[in-house]
């Protein structure tokens, strides 16, 4: 089934039915990582990259210079250019905590982010508290079923556990942080860091895939960018890059659900 018709099967949560028609609308399944920290090369980033992904990943918490106007001009890109924002402060602590988390402190991030993401960790007061503040304003939970990362625990049983968690909540979780395909059900979207076209590390852990790796062959649905493409003297040119390469694997991709 193309993105299109995944969006529209009845248990596909809404956020992931708006993120698949916005991979088949703009074709493209590239995530930007905006890892920088300077509210304004965020901004710029998001504007001159907006047309040509379907979600951009924030790390707000990374940023020197936050105002409440950088998350309002973040929205009104979002919606000019047509992609999701995704916050990825990764949430592990007991439901309470990070309720405040996500809708307080300096960032209040429910209120402009469409998706967060979230370790299982702790169970699934996890998702109860980010559910609690997120779910009535429409936004949706990422859990981190598989790292990137060189060593990660979250393997073999620990992702198993994770995927059940997900599918058991998916009133409010849409999909994964994962290295490859974990589920069958259609409308959990699959999205994968650490991608660059030429495989390789960082020095820190970090593990790099090529887009056609992460798609044909691991079956994920989405690829997050960050050094791939910030790291470009063209940061236009790298990010049109990896959208057509991104897009040309997705095309290929037998493991898509049909
Ligand atoms: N990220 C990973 N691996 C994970 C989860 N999240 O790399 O398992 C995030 C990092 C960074 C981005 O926090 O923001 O994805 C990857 O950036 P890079 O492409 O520059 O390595």
């Amino acid at each position: 089934r193309e993105q299109g018709g995944r969006a529209t099967l009845p248990d596909t949560h809404p956020l992931s039915a708006r993120l698949l028609k916005i991979t088949a609308d703009k074709k493209t399944i590239l995530c930007v990582s905006a890892d920088v920290i300077h509210s304004e090369e965020l901004l710029e980033i998001a504007d001159a990259l907006g047309p040509l992904i379907c979600v951009l990943k924030t790390h707000v918490d990374i940023l020197q210079d936050f105002t409440a106007d950088v998350a309002s001009s973040l929205k009104g890109l979002a919606i000019k250019h047509n992609f999701l924002i995704f916050e990825d402060c990764k949430f592990a602590d007991i439901g309470n905590t990070i309720k405040h988390q996500y809708e307080g402190s300096l960032y209040r991030i429910s209120s402009w982010a469409h998706t967060i993401k979230a370790y299982a960790l702790p169970g699934p007061g996890v998702l109860q508290g980010l559910g609690a503040a997120g779910k009535p304003l429409g936004q949706g939970c990422l859990l981190i079923a598989q790292m990137s990362s060189q060593g990660s625990l979250a393997t073999g049983d620990y992702t198993q556990a994770v995927v059940k968690m997900a599918e058991d909540h998916i009133y409010f979780v849409f999909g994964f942080i994962n290295v490859s395909k974990i589920s069958e059900k259609p409308g959990l979207v699959h999205m994968t860091p650490g991608v660059q076209i030429l495989s390789g590390g960082d020095g820190l852990g970090q593990q790099y895939s090529s887009p056609e790796d992460v798609i044909c062959t691991k079956g994920s649905d989405i690829i997050i960018v960050g050094r791939g493409i910030l790291a470009s003297s063209d940061q236009l040119r790298a990010a049109e890059e990896y959208r057509t390469a991104g897009w040309q694997a997705y095309l290929k991709n037998s493991h898509r659900p049909s």
